[in-house]
């Protein structure tokens, strides 16, 4: 049969489009496509929300795909090899409580589970601001191009709205820092700042980080590695279990979060 060029534009422009459209209220918004980003969209989704990730690069994934030293194996330990299970990831015993896997089957596992749950992933976009009502609750996301951050022009941004936020953009934690650069030093933190991250020490930062994954500002709620920086705990380099525990320990939040407010309504 023949096909039609402009049918194949028409239709990638209408279900972009279409896309775009229906998710520009969500009941989640998660900014940063790591690990623990997609682990929380699929746990969220799976619940039936109404989820959007915004990821800044091309593929999403963030440190996983390196695995250590850009050899593409990560580690986990045994309550990260069960949620790896739950995904269909095949993981390896290498000794008690260590188990490895393939990164590029763990990115890709996850991200399939995930959209297949109803995640809704935008990549190629990065968030450059938060949206607020007037008293300074963070309600949405501001939103452009990648390209168009990357090239500096003038292009002003578009806005979608969120009931919550997971700020879940790894070591930089750069939704963290424009609540701190546009509201001010209200973060829940000691300091009411990013308390900034640690050097290496997996034992401390794979066992703080759950408590760490937490809300941080009115309806902002952080997870991953954003998590043990903003809270001031330590990095755990290529050990991966943390980030997928947080994933779902936020995910579990919110949720929680949700069905009062429905309760509620
Ligand atoms: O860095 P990343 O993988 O975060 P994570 O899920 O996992 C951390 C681990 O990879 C590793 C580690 C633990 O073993 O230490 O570093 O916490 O993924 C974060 C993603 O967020 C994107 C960024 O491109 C990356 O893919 N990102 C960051 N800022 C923005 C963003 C932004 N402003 N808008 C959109 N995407």
């Amino acid at each position: 049969m023949a096909l039609n060029d402009l049918i194949v534009s028409k239709a990638i422009i209408d279900e972009y489009h279409k896309t775009l459209i229906d998710y520009i209220d969500v009941d989640v918004a998660i900014v940063g496509g790591g690990p623990a980003g997609i682990t929380a969209g699929y746990y969220l989704a799976k619940e039936g929300y109404k989820v959007s990730m915004y990821e800044r690069k091309l593929s999403i994934g963030g440190g996983m795909w390196g695995g250590g030293i850009m050899f593409n194996k990560i580690v986990v330990q045994e309550e990260g090899a069960k949620i790896l299970k739950e995904f269909n990831i095949q993981t390896k015993k290498y000794a008690e409580n260590y188990f490895t896997a393939d990164s590029c089957q763990t990115v890709s596992g996850l991200l399939y589970h995930a959209t297949q749950a109803g995640l809704q992933v935008f990549n190629l976009l990065s968030v450059e601001d938060v949206k607020v009502t007037p008293d300074n609750t963070v309600c949405g996301l501001v939103i452009n191009w990648t390209s168009v951050e990357q090239s500096g022009l003038h292009v002003d941004p578009i806005t979608i709205g969120a009931k919550y936020i997971i700020e879940a953009t790894g070591h930089a934690c750069e939704i963290a820092n424009i609540i701190l650069k546009r509201i001010g030093k209200v973060l829940y933190t000691p300091s009411g700042s990013i308390e900034g991250e640690g050097s290496m020490n997996a034992e401390i930062a794979e066992s703080s980080i759950e408590k760490n994954t937490r809300e941080i500002y009115k309806n902002v709620y952080v997870a991953g590695m954003a998590a043990n920086a903003v809270f001031g705990s330590k990095r755990m380099g290529p050990i991966f279990g943390g980030m997928m525990l947080s994933g779902k320990k936020v995910a579990q939040d919110i949720i929680k979060r949700l069905k009062e407010g429905e309760k509620s309504a």
